[in-house]
């Protein structure tokens, strides 16, 4: 089955010294999503940055900012990155008490709401909350850095779609980690749509943006 395709470029690979031109850039270049990863220290061994980071680069681009929070708790942040601009916010199974009322508070905020499962999270976890969300994230790193290689969960993935495709909604199935011309093949083969990058689309500046984006689309 030929599904459309998305890239979603993480600005953690960007230059952080120019995040608004970097933003730009790569809109212009072709990506469908800007997605944003958000890490606190404490959930994730890494710091990046918050809501007001996010939100002076907002006007760089129109297109859809998914934002990824590796950040627990994450209730009293949700907000915050709505008002910045946010379209998705993605939240972790394990980001808190009570994320069935944490999702629940995406979508009161008028937002796309995500789960993200980490490469040891097990999908049994989507049976409860499948029909609270917009877009799941299945990781195939474990977060906390850009640049790290792919783990080759394809069985995952699939298993993934299945649970998707069993609701009948057009859910989102979005992959994180180590994603590169040739794993970018893999995991639309497993069922992904949705491909986030951030080494190989970064790479080689901005005059490389465009044909590394198109180099992912398979
Ligand atoms: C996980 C990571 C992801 C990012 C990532 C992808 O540690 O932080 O959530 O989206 O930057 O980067 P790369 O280099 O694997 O494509
Ligand atoms: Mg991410």
């Amino acid at each position: 089955m030929t599904r459309d395709i998305r890239i979603a470029p993480s600005i953690l690979s960007a230059d952080f010294g120019h995040l608004h031109d970097e933003v730009a850039a790569i809109d212009k270049a072709g990506a469908d999503y800007i997605h944003i990863d958000v890490m606190d220290g404490h959930f994730v061994p890494n710091i990046t940055f918050g809501a007001p980071v996010m939100k002076h680069v907002r006007s760089a681009s129109k297109k859809i900012f998914d934002v990824h929070l590796m950040i627990a708790p994450c209730d009293p942040y949700l907000q915050g990155f709505a008002e910045a601009g946010a379209d998705i916010i993605t939240i972790h199974a394990e980001a808190g008490p009570h994320i069935h009322r944490s999702l629940q508070q995406i979508r009161a905020l008028g937002k796309k709401a995500g789960i993200a499962l980490n490469p040891g999270t097990p999908t049994d976890f989507l049976d409860v909350i499948i029909n609270d969300v917009d877009l799941i994230l299945c990781m195939t790193v474990n977060p906390g850095f850009g640049g790290q290689s792919f783990i080759p969960i394809l069985d995952k993935i699939a298993d993934i779609r299945k649970r998707i495709d069993k609701t009948g909604r057009d859910i989102d199935l979005e992959v994180d980690g180590g994603i590169n011309p040739e794993t970018a093949k893999q995991v639309i083969e497993a069922g992904a749509n949705v491909l986030v990058a951030g080494t190989s689309v970064f790479k080689d500046g901005p005059e490389k943006y465009a044909e590394n984006i198109k180099a992912l689309r398979g």
